[in-house]
């Protein structure tokens, strides 16, 4: 009676160990994974503005911008909607590392995953091994005969321990691709700050 009781422990602790391991790791990377969102209406830039216009002309005063960035697996999904702007244009749309300021420049560089080593700030990433669609967050998008837009990407990677502050509107009507100027766009006119979204029965995280 004793050893079959012994044996029977045995079989079971073998049995279950690999698939608590498993299971560790799958809960880990599936509660750490953010969603950003941001929404708003452009304003004239000002101290406490989240979503603002820093070219009237090419992104008008009460021109609407959506965006949310949700993570699938190992992946995100991101999508953009605007509304207002010019009719039957492109402009070029990224994710940014710092929340939208008065000045432009304080937007910040293009948010990466994987950081270029030899961008500095006043030399942002320019090498396509680091300034691509799918190491940054580019939103390119083309408007309606109405101004109205949507654009949708995914990128091979989640938001953890770090994500990106806002996303910027340039001047280009396409993201440049090639070495020397990958991502450049152009001047930025218009900004919207992004925030973590509160996930269910998980500690609310601050705004960015
Ligand atoms: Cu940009």
């Amino acid at each position: 009676m004793r050893r079959r009781l012994t044996l029977a422990t045995v079989v079971a602790v073998v049995a279950l160990t690999p698939t608590a391991c498993a299971y560790k790791g799958l809960t880990m990377a599936a509660q750490s994974a953010v969603t950003l969102q941001g929404e708003g209406a452009l304003t004239e830039p000002n101290a406490t503005s989240t979503s603002e216009t820093y070219n009237m002309a090419l992104a008008p005063v009460g021109s609407r911008l959506k965006v949310a960035f949700n993570p699938s697996d190992e992946t995100t999904n991101a999508e953009l909607t605007v509304s207002g702007l010019l009719p039957n244009r492109g402009y070029a749309v990224h994710a940014h590392t710092n929340a939208c300021s008065a000045n432009p420049e304080v937007d910040g560089p293009h948010y990466q995953n994987r950081i270029d080593p030899a961008a500095t700030a006043q030399a942002p990433s320019t090498n396509p091994a680091y300034a691509n669609p799918s190491n940054e967050i580019w939103l390119d998008v083309r408007t309606d005969s109405t101004g109205s837009g949507t654009s949708r990407t995914t990128v091979p990677f989640v938001f953890t321990d770090r994500g990106p502050g806002s996303i910027v509107v340039h001047e280009a009507m396409q993201t440049a691709t090639e070495s020397g100027k990958a991502g450049e766009a152009g001047a930025r006119i218009a900004c919207l700050t992004l925030s973590a979204a509160q996930p269910k029965g998980v500690d609310p995280r601050g705004s960015r």
